[in-house]
């Protein structure tokens, strides 16, 4: 598909078809989870009406139809993000899930003095697991700082050495809306020996991804960020890398021979994957693949480049409203994080409700760069393929309201 036509996508969301406060929806929050098509939901009630069964295990029918569609499901998330083998694809509960799991295995190769490079953009996820991991290893958090709303490439590079023994990076900030030059990280980080990491949560569900070309070692994302369920996710790992890694877990499915005193580990991916996995989960991030790649993942890209293109200016037009990350809509993604003058972010996100506009509120669980911003919350509208032009004019034209309400022009209906 060349283009996107919105309204058709829009009938695959049937949640998007409501009224909230006698108001039509504009859901603008997708960047802390997008609504689910159909075809998903559909592939959800189908496994469990069909097919359910656990994986791995049995040898009856059912057994069998799951194991081949879970692992037909990793398939998918392997072409969707380029990876070379299927090995390299183990599923997770989420981002948060990956980070953690790469963290722990940095717990093993981080020795006193070393150091991690991480960004001051980095949501919680890319920063607990990190301190965690100095804390107890006694190595060093270091941070790189912003230049016009974006990662300073200059000030990246100069707390790059031999010390640094991984950088992770979100691949687009959840705040600033700013994409990472995470390819050229990666080739930096690996000039020094390190193994990049990429926080992939904002990247996988609006750009195509390509592992291989990113040469990255990790990457993680979510599947409930782009159309599929709610704990599900990937993390990507370079086979001779996953292979040198302990699993995190421990229990069934995960191990090959188990005697009294010591076990022995499957092979990947499933060495990591212990226990019952979330096999409807899966399946079902599986078909919000198909769907995405059904549209095209540069499609899609194009799409949400063109509403920046059109909500950036009109925006940045808005008087005492102060938009952060870059204001070069080239520049950005379609994660704009703003603040009214006076108003707090919360008021503003409540009175942007009450005309039927969901957009987040708060510290975007990036608090670091919160307080880098100097600021303590901001609002923040977050778009997907299912929003349209006229949904940033209400977005324009409801925080126009919120702002004449407040400064006490406009009257209560
Ligand atoms: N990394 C980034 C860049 C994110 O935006 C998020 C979630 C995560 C990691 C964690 O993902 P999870 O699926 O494991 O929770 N971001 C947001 C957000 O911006 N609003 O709500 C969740």
């Amino acid at each position: 598909m060349d283009k996107l036509d919105i309204q058709k996508i829009r009938q695959d969301f049937p949640i998007l078809n409501q009224y909230v406060n006698d108001e039509p929806l504009v859901y603008l929050d997708n960047a802390a989870t997008t609504q689910k098509p159909n075809q998903v939901l559909a592939c959800l009630n189908d496994y469990y009406h069909q097919d359910n069964a656990n994986v791995h295990r049995g040898v009856h029918t059912l057994a069998e139809r799951a194991t081949r569609e879970y692992e037909a499901a990793r398939e998918k998330l392997r072409a969707f993000i380029k990876a070379k083998s299927s090995k390299e694809v183990l599923f997770t509960r989420g981002t948060t899930t990956g980070l953690n799991w790469v963290a722990r295995f940095a717990e093993e190769v981080l020795q006193p003095g070393d150091e991690v490079l991480i960004s001051i953009m980095e949501h919680h996820s890319n920063i607990i697991p990190w301190q965690e991991a100095c804390r107890k290893t006694g190595a060093k958090l270091v941070y790189a700082y912003l230049k016009d709303g974006q990662l300073d490439m200059l000030d990246f590079e100069s707390k790059i050495n031999d010390k640094t023994k991984f950088v992770s990076l979100a691949h687009v900030s959840n705040v600033l809306g700013s994409v990472n030059p995470v390819k050229e990280a990666a080739a930096l980080a690996h000039q020094h020996g390190a193994y990049m990491v990429v926080d992939g949560a904002q990247s996988a569900p609006h750009m195509s991804i390509d592992v291989q070309n990113l040469d990255c070692d990790f990457y993680a994302l979510s599947g409930h960020k782009m159309l599929g369920p709610t704990g599900i996710g990937v993390l990507y790992g370079k086979e001779e890398i996953l292979n040198q890694m302990s699993p995190v877990e421990f229990g069934g499915e995960m191990i090959d021979f188990v005697y009294e005193q010591e076990a022995s580990w499957k092979e990947l991916p499933w060495k990591f994957e212990a226990g019952t996995p979330n096999i409807a989960g899966a399946i079902a991030l599986g078909a919000a693949v198909d769907y995405l790649e059904n549209l095209g993942m540069d499609t899609i890209h194009a799409y949400e480049q063109d509403l920046v293109r059109y909500v950036l200016p009109k925006l940045q037009a808005i008087d005492g409203l102060q938009i952060y990350g870059s204001q070069d809509p080239s520049k950005h993604s379609a994660v704009i994080a703003f603040n009214l003058d006076g108003l707090h972010p919360h008021d503003v996100a409540t009175a942007l409700d009450y005309e039927g506009v969901a957009v987040r509120a708060g510290h975007h669980c990036a608090q670091p760069l919160i307080n880098h911003l100097g600021i303590s919350s901001a609002a923040r509208a977050s778009f997907y393929i299912y929003n349209t032009k006229e949904d940033c004019d209400k977005l324009i034209e409801a925080i126009i309201k919120a702002k004449e309400f407040f400064n006490g022009t406009l009257k209560i209906r």
